[in-house]
């Protein structure tokens, strides 16, 4: 077949039409058209170019999955070397480094006049440097040593938000732009959740993964790794080219020719600004998409760059304040197992206390027994520590050439530690239980524990502590004797007197009437969380017409698999748990129960096809009542902000999304507006 012009046309429509759809989706975070639009572009001009091999080119979209497997990178020289930074460890530091500034620019500032800086996250990441030519991606390098760095021009051109062809026309003949290639969290964890899976290489932080994913010799590895790049500087420019005479607006430019810059970088002015900006960044650390271990802080002005120079391998106007590390080492002393509301025994790393993060750990999680066969792991070890966020303190590897010779095997106890029982472990599943059940008394205290908490019964005043005090003083055995605790009993607890028992039991009887989902919930089935457990009282109306439910009719709630359908039915065959809430129900235990509503029903609730994001903290109703009031009105409710969300709920505190929100020009409710919006569509006591 030969190429015709009019095909051509066509291949030029299909590449344009795609590179424009990318860069919505993977820079801007605003995608206009469905995935499936893309999908059908995207395969429309494969096509093409599968019956025409003539027009394939090195910058169409269908070019960026990968090549075969290289022997080795070659080294790519730095016109203008990659420079490195000087670190600020504290504020200190950091007012320091202005005053040296201020001192070196003497005679130029004016008497008060504060200095302009650019305040960008320092993403955890590797610096990389691309190169453009007319607008074509001709070379990637990693910095290396700063003079000297590898060839991996094949693997960046699979990162998808990498334009092989630069936007606009007003870019320079020769451009090099660099930055960070970094993986985000999420990315991250869903990368390692299917390597644990699959037995593959479990990375130990975002950082090595974007490193190991980058190394690849072979890039269609690296095209199915979620990495980003995130520009923060230019190199070399051609001389034709103006630059423009602030590095904010060299971003802009970066931005315009379509790629990416940060979004949360800010210009202030004086270092009183950077330091509250570092302050800022510091609180919305955890809640960003993406590892930071510092800020940079860069004096904006060119010129002033200029005259300031440089010193050994970094400039004199740039700095990097660095937060606390979220990795350390220190001493694995021993392993407890914990027993858990379904009987796992949990693999609990006793720690030599280390600081991390800003706070002092000394315990950590294992996961299971495979974690601890995956990391070969052993008591006496030196480990290294992973707190990231809110999340349970990691281990992450062990040091092996710090091992004494007195290191020990960890070893699963046969017998639970709480109750004795048999320790049972299902071949297909990575945890081992307790066989005890309802006989262990951790795990009645935590089916109990469960049972009141805040997205169960809500059970005012209820808290761990005196679950715990309740179950030892052999006051409550199972759930319903909660509701036949007598004043006289409770009073005499520790802590306790006769107004708090009495304020425990007015709670009580408050909890007695709930709603459907939330009684679901509350009765702890295995994998049946929040969700679900809505998903079923929507679906079925009624909990009789659930426990009666055979495999295929749970098959159909929306998220029910055939996991939590084979929990459901276990749990409902066993007698026990029949009793269980029959017991409930005799004890006054009710729930309003009606037929569902019907597609068409739903269609017509207020906020049907609509899509809402609930970000930061809502102090009158908590996240979780919210979403059920958005649901119950028809409304959707997904986790991440993009051009599909209609409206951003943001309470105290919100981060990255509201940024991104803001970003995009989606409506924004705090909580009185959100408060104001439910009542609006009559929806009373809030
Ligand atoms: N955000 C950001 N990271 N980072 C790293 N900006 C930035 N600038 C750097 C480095 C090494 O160097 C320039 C100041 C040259």
């Amino acid at each position: 077949m030969t190429l015709t012009s009019e095909m051509m046309t066509r291949i030029k429509q299909l590449r344009a039409q795609l590179n424009s759809y990318s860069h919505q989706y993977y820079v801007l975070d605003a995608p206009t058209v469905p995935d499936a639009e893309y999908d059908r572009l995207y395969r429309e001009l494969e096509g093409i170019e599968k019956d025409y091999p003539e027009a394939v080119t090195l910058d169409s979209p269908t070019q960026k999955v990968g090549a075969p497997p290289l022997a080795s990178f070659s080294q790519v020289s730095h016109e203008l070397p990659m420079l490195s930074l000087d670190n600020a460890m504290n504020n200190d530091e950091l007012t320091d480094f202005n005053r040296k500034v201020r001192d070196r620019l003497k005679g130029l500032l004016a008497e008060g006049q504060e200095l302009e800086f650019a305040c960008e996250p320092k993403l955890d990441g590797l610096a990389v440097s691309i190169l453009y030519e007319d607008g074509q991606l001709v070379q990637a390098a990693t910095r290396g040593d700063g003079s000297t760095g590898e060839n991996i021009t094949l693997n960046v051109r699979t990162i998808k938000n990498v334009p092989l062809t630069l936007q606009g026309i007003d870019f320079p003949k020769r451009l090099e732009v660099r930055g960070e290639i970094y993986m985000p969290k999420a990315g991250f964890e869903k990368l390692n959740q299917n390597a644990r899976e699959n037995d593959d290489k479990v990375f130990a932080n975002p950082r090595n993964a974007a490193a190991g994913s980058l190394r690849q010799l072979d890039s269609r590895i690296t095209a199915k790794r979620p990495l980003e790049f995130c520009a923060y500087s230019i190199g070399i420019v051609s001389d034709e080219f103006t630059l423009p005479t602030k590095h904010g607006e060299i971003l802009q430019n970066i931005k315009r020719w379509g790629l990416k810059i940060n979004s949360d970088m800010a210009i202030v002015e004086g270092i009183q600004a950077c330091v509250d900006y570092f302050s800022e960044l510091g609180r919305k650390r955890d809640n960003l998409d993406y590892d930071i271990d510092g800020i940079v802080f860069k004096i904006n002005d060119l010129d002033i760059q200029q005259q300031l120079g440089f010193v050994a391998r970094a400039p004199r106007w740039a700095i990097a304040a660095k937060f606390p590390a979220q990795e350390e080492m220190t001493l694995l002393e021993d392993v407890d197992f914990q027993v858990g509301r379904t009987g796992a025994l949990t693999p609990v790393a006793r720690l030599k206390a280390v600081h991390v993060a800003g706070v002092m750990v000394s315990n950590a999680t294992l996961h299971n027994m495979d974690e601890i066969t995956r990391l070969g792991v052993k008591i006496g070890d030196t480990v290294v520590i992973r707190r990231a966020g809110d999340v349970i303190p990691q281990v992450v590897t062990v040091v092996i050439d710090r091992r004494p010779a007195s290191a020990t095997d960890i070893i699963m106890p046969t017998n639970c530690p709480v109750c004795g029982s048999k320790v049972e472990r299902i071949a297909s599943e990575a945890v081992a239980r307790c066989s005890g059940g309802l006989y262990c008394g951790t795990q009645r205290k935590e089916a109990i524990k469960h049972f009141a908490s805040r997205k169960a019964l809500d059970v005012d005043g209820l808290g761990d502590k005196l679950v715990e005090l309740l179950v030892d003083a052999g006051l409550i055995d199972s759930f319903d004797d909660l509701f036949h605790l007598r004043l006289e009993d409770v009073a005499k607890l520790e802590r306790m007197a006769e107004k708090s028992a009495q304020n425990l039991l007015d709670s009580l009887e408050v909890a007695k009437t709930t709603t459907l989902g939330r009684f679901l919930y509350a009765l702890g089935i295995r994998e049946v969380g929040v969700t679900t457990a809505q998903n079923l009282a929507d679906y079925f109306g009624y909990l009789e017409r659930i426990q009666n439910a055979d495999e295929a009719t749970l098959l159909a709630v929306p998220d029910v698999g055939e996991i939590v359908a084979q929990h459901l039915l276990a749990f409902f065959a066993e007698p026990h748990n029949q009793s269980i809430i029959e017991q409930l129900q005799k004890a006054g235990m009710n729930w309003p129960e009606s037929e569902p509503v019907s597609a068409e029903e739903s269609a017509e609730l207020p906020l049907a096809g609509k899509v809402y994001v609930i970000t930061g903290t809502l102090a009158e109703m908590g996240r979780d009542d919210a979403k059920q009031y958005l649901q119950a009105l028809g409304g959707k409710v997904t986790g991440s902000v993009s051009a599909k969300t209609h409206c951003l709920v943001a309470g105290e505190k919100a981060g990255s999304k509201l940024t991104k929100a803001q970003g995009l020009g989606i409506d924004i409710l705090d909580e009185a507006g959100f408060i104001d919006f439910l009542r609006l569509h009559g929806v009373s006591g809030v």
